[in-house]
């Protein structure tokens, strides 16, 4: 099964899934090993690798050839830039940052991308990826120049959500980037997911559990953490525990009406 129907499969059995991202720039390639391992074990359904700032395809090879085997939840890239592709991946994430203001980071990087997935990079599987920058922003926003829609603006991320899903795109992001101050709003990703019937991913300043299950229960998919395994680690499960709950719950609320 590929990775795109792994997930899919995963969002239909628990309503809600959570994925691990994971920046081999701030952390050792021992620490990743056993990071990845832990939130395996901790139940969480993917892990993401990626950052914003400087990941060498040497170093990125070094940390996955490590992993390579050992996971059974799929490693999916989550490149920064044309650099982070590496074959010891299972899929990548073909992103478009739609709110940006600077065309080379919507469809430049791409075709640019394309060409080493089609040679190099063959065993890759592409999922692409509309991603939407909000509040925030983080150091994501900042480096690919987007104009990150304001958190109370659900008209504008709708506008852009329905967009993303008439061009085609697999799977639709709102991201707070990486750090916020304050996440996407509960209403926000309620609001698009009423209106797009593609999966709807959501992260950016996730720090606590309520937090995780109240995007869940609003119609995220799927919730990404990242930087809280790197500030305190001992709450990563239960964020994990939260979001499945809250799909769960949000599920059953679904069915009863
Ligand atoms: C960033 O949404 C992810 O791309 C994760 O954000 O590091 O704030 O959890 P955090």
């Amino acid at each position: 099964m590929g990775v795109k129907d792994y997930l899919l499969r995963r969002i239909a059995e628990v309503g809600a899934i959570h994925m691990t991202l994971l920046d081999p720039d701030k952390v050792t390639a021992r620490e990743f090993r056993e990071l990845a391992l832990m939130v395996q074990d901790y139940g969480s359904d993917a892990i993401m690798v990626g950052g914003s700032l400087g990941i060498s395809e040497g170093q990125l090879d070094e940390y996955l050839s490590a992993v390579k085997g050992s996971l059974k939840i799929p490693v999916i890239l989550f490149p920064g830039s044309v650099a982070n592709l590496s074959r010891y991946a299972d899929a990548v994430f073909f992103l478009s940052v739609l709110n940006s203001a600077d065309p080379y980071f919507i469809v430049g990087a791409q075709i640019q991308a394309s060409v080493l997935l089609l040679k190099r990079f063959r065993n890759l599987e592409p999922i692409s990826l509309a991603y939407i920058i909000v509040g925030d922003g983080g150091a994501v926003g900042y480096v690919s120049n987007a104009r990150p829609i304001p958190y109370e603006r659900d008209d504008i991320a709708l506008a852009y959500a329905y967009a993303a899903q008439l061009m085609g795109f697999d799977m639709i992001y709102l991201e707070a980037g990486s750090g916020a101050h304050e996440p996407v709003r509960p209403r926000m990703v309620s609001r698009v997911k009423q209106l797009v019937s593609k999966p709807l991913i959501v992260g950016g300043g996730i720090r606590d559990p309520e937090k995780a299950a109240e995007l869940a229960l609003a119609g995220a998919d799927a919730v990404v953490t990242g930087t809280i395994i790197e500030e305190r680690p001992e709450l990563v499960k239960d964020i994990i525990r939260a979001v499945h709950d809250g799909g769960i719950t949000r599920r059953r609320g679904l069915e009863r009406n």
